[in-house]
């Protein structure tokens, strides 16, 4: 959300009436029908008929529901640590938060865009925005694991990312924040923004096989604020369109300054062309520094690179490859719809929601029906572009899905309220309240050429009295509605993790015949896999002692360790031996200063662990996994840094030095 606080009350000072119904809609009890229980309701046993995944803000994370029921299912950290797995505490994990900047243990993760073949969803990977240290990452869809975690150099803000093209050939990211390009003397006087800073947009391609991210172009753009997008689909195919505001290229007091201007763009990347222009070696070769960290799942480990170079298309030299639609006061959210024919651009200050023709669009370009130039860019004539206007439709439109049927539905964030209009006549023909401030919304497909429809689910920015106080602090409100008939029906509220910003939602029968149950301990390649209980030992390497520890149903081997000294990293290396579905086991060594590791089948994850007292150090499983799970516990003695007590371990044996002389 790009809103300021202070923009809320400018808004809501200029429509004060509407400010009240947006905190305080009538009716807010007899809101549900009677038949809405029911139509949420997953019996105990039953599946949920969609997967959502839903951005997690601030969290840095993306958590996993099921629709209809709302039920939690899963939180899969991203962009941030997360002591619960393990993840970026873990040797083996820590490598994915690695960026140019160091370890970066956090982001704010807005934007869901799940993988797609033929402009279907197809439930192989979910991409997923790090708004502030730009970054994307992908999630794979059979561990629910992040894979890949890529930077974005040349960006100052991540937010128009990462939206994905008809067949996942691209994810983009442009930057919110212009500023001057990496390779250039950033220590400039911010008051020469206008000569000194720069916007991207970044395509980065997406391994057909694998997966694998690589930043293949960036376009270098005029220095306004990009921050949404979408790819066009069928006929659009090889368009990616962006809204952007401050096209004042302001440097200050946005909020005022960068509302100055009647009309904002969208502006129209042919990325096809941009294609042909990279062939034929128009690109700039730039060096920068990015990280690109990837995890492999037979290794059970990642590794980060640190990339020095990218090539840059410039927008003002190259030709047909950029084009700005006119597009009414900042607009936010810029969607496509099934079709790929209609463009809908949401002006968050604008009293009306403007439709764009892609066809209309090509005649323009090809009758250059221009209106001028903005920083070398062709500016296209609204009225030549401009299908239709959906009038009146509500105040501070932000996004707009579509279903299956030819409607769109669109989030007003002021009025409070989501609106259904018809695509083809633009006609509103229903609207229903949202508790309260409604941010994205989103049908199942709804971003795709086959949305699933069914629900729509609002996510909301306010709480307030939605649920039981905890504090100045609520969790933030997502709502369902059905959108199987004429009106749409509140069915439900549940509360989410961070705040959402945009989500996903995807038939479950994609991805749930997927789902990986174990790793094969056979095909284990971690390089300090234990893969037997013959294997467990302790070695001794300088002031390093590594702990090759295996568990299975109730211990770990060794469970007794002596040797160690002041002034040793201890790196315990866990193999969980098991080759059962859902059988994790934890381990937990008291004193340590990071988290536990939580280690799946299969799997092998490491803790490191650097004593700062003698004594005895108790550990454990923190997962309770059998009936004798509180007794999967051991000894680690910690001994002064000179003496000469020596390694030695076992499991079963009273005498532990027998072992060690094994
Ligand atoms: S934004 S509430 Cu960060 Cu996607 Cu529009
Ligand atoms: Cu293993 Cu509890």
């Amino acid at each position: 959300m790009n809103f300021s606080f202070k923009r809320l009350l400018l808004v809501a000072v200029a429509f004060p009436i509407v400010w009240l119904q947006s905190c305080k809609p009538k009716g807010t009890q007899s809101a549900v029908s009677g038949d809405a229980a029911a139509k949420v309701y997953v019996a105990p046993g039953k599946y949920d008929e969609f997967y959502s995944f839903v951005s997690g803000g601030f969290s840095g994370q993306m958590s996993v529901y099921g629709i209809p029921s709302g039920r939690l299912f899963r939180v899969i950290p991203v962009f941030s640590v997360d002591p619960e797995k393990g993840y970026g505490y873990s040797e083996e994990t820590k490598p994915m938060l690695n960026t140019s900047h160091g370890f970066v243990p956090w982001d704010d993760l807005h934007h869901i865009a799940l993988s797609e073949t033929d402009g279907i969803q197809d439930g192989r990977w979910v991409f997923a925005n790090g708004n502030n240290t730009p970054r994307i990452a992908r999630v794979d869809l059979k561990t629910f694991r992040t894979a890949e975690i890529i930077e974005i150099p040349n960006s100052g803000g991540n937010h128009s990312s990462p939206f994905i093209t008809e067949n996942s050939e691209y994810v983009i990211a442009g930057t919110r924040f212009s500023i001057p390009m990496d390779n250039s003397n950033g220590d400039v006087p911010i008051n020469t923004y206008k000569s000194n800073f720069k916007g991207t947009v970044s395509f980065v391609s997406v391994d057909k096989t694998t997966g694998n991210m690589k930043i293949a172009f960036q376009i270098l753009m005029p220095g306004v604020n990009f921050d949404l997008a979408r790819a066009g689909k069928g006929k659009s195919h090889g368009w990616m369109f962006f809204s952007c505001y401050n096209s004042e290229r302001a440097n200050t007091l946005l909020e005022v300054n960068a509302s100055q201007k009647d009309k904002d763009f969208i502006i129209a990347v042919n990325w096809k062309k941009a294609e042909e222009y990279l062939k034929a070696g128009k690109g700039q070769k730039q060096s920068v520094k990015y990280a690109h960290n990837i995890y492999d799942e037979k290794k059970h480990s990642a590794t980060s690179v640190i990339e020095t170079e990218v090539t840059v298309l410039d927008s003002k030299e190259l030709a047909d490859m950029v084009y700005m639609i006119p597009c009414p006061k900042s607009p936010h959210g810029c969607d496509t719809d099934p079709t790929g024919e209609y463009i809908v651009a949401s002006g968050k200050l604008a009293a009306t929601i403007p439709v764009f023709s892609f066809t209309k669009m090509q005649q323009a370009i090809a009758n250059k029906t221009f209106e001028g130039e903005y920083e070398g860019i062709p500016v296209l004539k609204y009225d030549a572009v401009l299908y239709g206007e959906v009038k009146k439709p509500g105040l501070g439109p932000l996004h707009t899905e579509f279903d299956d049927k030819g409607f769109a539905y669109t989030s007003f964030f002021v009025s409070s309220e989501i609106v259904k209009w018809n695509v083809k006549t633009l006609e509103v023909v229903d609207r229903v309240p949202t508790y309260y401030s409604i941010g994205h919304l989103s049908v199942p497909g709804g971003p795709t050429r086959k949305p699933w429809g069914k629900y729509v689910i609002a996510y909301n920015k306010i709480t307030k009295d939605r649920y039981l106080p905890t504090g100045p602090e609520l969790a933030q409100s997502a709502q369902l509605y059905s959108i199987e008939g004429d009106k749409m029906k509140l069915l439900l509220d549940f509360p989410t993790i961070g705040e959402p910003h945009y989500a996903e939602a995807i038939p479950a029968e994609l991805i749930m015949k997927n789902s990986q149950k174990i790793y094969k301990i056979e095909e284990n390649q971690n390089q300090f896999a234990a893969l037997g209980d013959k294997f467990a030992r302790v070695e001794r390497k300088g002031n390093e002692v590594h702990v090759y520890m295996t568990s299975i149903r109730s211990h770990f081997t060794p469970d007794n360790i002596e040797g160690v000294k002041m002034g040793d990293i201890v790196y315990f290396h866990i193999t969980n031996l098991e080759q059962d579905w859902d059988m994790p086991h934890g381990f937990a060594v008291k004193g340590a200063n990071n988290a536990e590791l939580l280690v799946m089948p299969g799997e092998t994850q490491t803790l490191a662990w650097k004593p700062e007292r003698v004594g005895i150090f108790p550990f454990y499983c923190t997962d309770f996994c059998s009936a004798l799970h509180q007794e999967m516990q051991g000894y680690i003695r910690v001994s002064p840094a000179g003496s000469n007590v020596q390694i030695s371990f076992g499991t079963g044996k009273t005498d532990s030095t027998a072992v060690a002389n094994k």
